[in-house]
């Protein structure tokens, strides 16, 4: 199956008119904004299969491997990603480094280290993590990358839990993109994996990215022609994962039940 090209994958603008993002009935968070929805994707799947300028992995302080992601992105690079990650020295919590692809089909790939998700110490993870998201937006505009895709950092052996984490990956970007730097960039995609980060990102990303008319005023918005090209698009993404990664050695620390949403 040929990548995933970043044009390929449907904006926020194109899922709402499509009906396939909900408007939240909570409604829009303090400093939530349409205006980024053209260049925001959304993704189940496979990061691996990506043709965009960057992926990001969620790699620990060694950056030498792992499972989950980590483990997927390496297998599927090869051991030039290894060798180069070896030259690293290692990388903190909440800071990001970035690599050659190798035999991905991405441009370069973007190591962040995410949080072990710590429930005594909520905003130290936080900051953690949003620190990771913006390190990895800086890194992709000093390179002069374009797209960028990220992996649910933390959310899955680090424990994160996902509501919490999509809310701070869609805040986080969101304030990226209005400054001068986000400009920069084209497009900046969420790929999900696991059914828990779906509904995650789908609860959160209309409370983030609202769209700009009311769903329910929006029903011509769409041409006929415009609604069977992005289904024809649509068709031709790679199947959604129907089991959780395989993976004995990645055993993920137990999430605690978010009570939002
Ligand atoms: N494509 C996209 N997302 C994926 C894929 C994939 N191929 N595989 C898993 N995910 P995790 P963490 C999702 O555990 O919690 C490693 O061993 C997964 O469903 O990979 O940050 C590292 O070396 C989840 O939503 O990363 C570290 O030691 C998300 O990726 C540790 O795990 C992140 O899950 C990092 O833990």
């Amino acid at each position: 199956m040929a990548p995933t090209s970043a044009s390929d994958i449907p904006s926020l603008n194109l899922l709402y008119k499509l009906k396939k993002l909900d408007v939240s009935r909570l409604g829009p968070l303090k400093g939530a904004s349409p205006v980024h929805n053209d260049r925001i994707g959304l993704f189940r799947g496979d990061i691996t299969t990506l043709s965009v300028d960057a992926i990001v992995n969620a790699a620990n302080t060694s950056l030498l491997g792992g499972g989950g992601v980590d483990g997927a992105i390496h297998r599927a690079a090869g051991k030039g990603l290894l060798a180069e990650c070896r030259t690293l020295g290692g990388c903190p919590t909440g800071s990001s480094k970035i690599t050659n692809g190798y035999n991905l089909p991405c441009q370069k790939v973007i190591h962040t280290v995410g949080p072990v998700y710590n429930d005594s110490k909520p905003a130290e993870s936080e900051a953690h993590l949003r620190s990771c998201y913006r390190t990895s937006l800086e890194l992709a505009v000093q390179n002069d990358l374009k797209t960028i895709a990220f992996s649910a950092i933390s959310t899955g052996v680090y424990g994160y839990p996902s509501l919490d984490a999509a809310n701070v990956a869609c805040d986080t970007v969101r304030k990226y993109m209005d400054g001068d730097d986000g400009k920069k960039l084209d497009k900046v995609i969420f790929v999900t994996f696991e059914e828990k980060d779906v509904r995650a990102y789908n609860s959160l990303l209309p409370r983030h990215f609202p769209p700009s008319i009311p769903a329910s005023s929006d029903q011509d918005s769409i041409t006929g022609e415009q609604a069977a090209e992005a289904e024809a698009k649509a068709s031709q993404l790679p199947d959604v994962p129907t089991t959780d990664p395989a993976d004995s050695e990645h055993v993920p620390k137990k999430q605690r039940q978010s009570n939002e949403d």
